[in-house]
């Protein structure tokens, strides 16, 4: 299951999968705010990365984050055992009543933006995100896979670093959501 699409002569992909598998230059953790691991797709990018994730994101946080990482912002760590050379990590935001409020969608938008910025002031070409913030922080899929694409798509548009943008969906589910969102967007 894969989608792909060119913007401005740049490469958008929508597919099922495993983050942890990607090869791209860098992938995206849907972290929180402690930077010291969880569940979900965060648990997965430490247990398969390795120690040394966890070690840079106590570093981050003694240096520059005292307090957590605020949602919507993203720092970045080597990969460890990963195919990917980076982990972006970023907080998305919590939909505690299952609703996507118009500050909740600032954050998740920040959240894709500030880790694709990341990304191109690093000079990565590549870079693969999960679903962020629809899992254990329950915001709806439909709104926010159209929030992911939408930040995707225009920072394509004008970034000259960044090549290559894809979303590794986890589940059947949430693939064809984000497929029919594309085919909104595009058409
Ligand atoms: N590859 C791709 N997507 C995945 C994977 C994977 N290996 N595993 C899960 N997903 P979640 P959140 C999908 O809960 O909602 C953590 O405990 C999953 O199906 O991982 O942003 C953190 O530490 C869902 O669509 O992240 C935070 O405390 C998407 O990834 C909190 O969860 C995001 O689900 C963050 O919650």
């Amino acid at each position: 299951m894969m989608k792909k699409i060119k913007i401005s002569g740049k490469k958008l992909v929508i597919k099922k999968g495993d983050i942890t598998e990607e090869d791209t230059e860098a992938i995206v953790n849907a972290a929180n705010s402690s930077l010291m691991g969880g569940g979900g797709v965060d648990g997965a990018i430490h247990s398969k990365g390795g120690p040394v994730i966890l070690e840079e994101c106590k570093k981050i946080r003694e240096t520059e984050y005292p307090e957590g990482l605020p949602t919507g912002k993203a720092v970045i760590t080597s990969g460890g055992n990963l195919k990917a050379r980076y982990v972006i990590h970023t907080v998305g935001p919590v939909c505690s009543s299952g609703k996507l409020t118009e500050d909740k969608a600032r954050l998740l938008k920040d959240a894709y933006y500030n880790s694709l910025r990341l990304a191109s002031e690093r000079g990565i070409k590549t870079i693969a995100f999960p679903s962020i913030s629809t899992g254990a922080y329950r915001c709806p899929v439909e709104e926010s896979s159209k929030i992911a694409l939408k930040t995707a798509i225009d920072f394509l548009k004008e970034d000259r670093t960044v090549q290559e943008v894809r979303f590794v969906l986890f589940t059947d589910y949430i693939y064809e959501i984000y497929k029919k969102s594309l085919e909104e967007l595009v058409k």
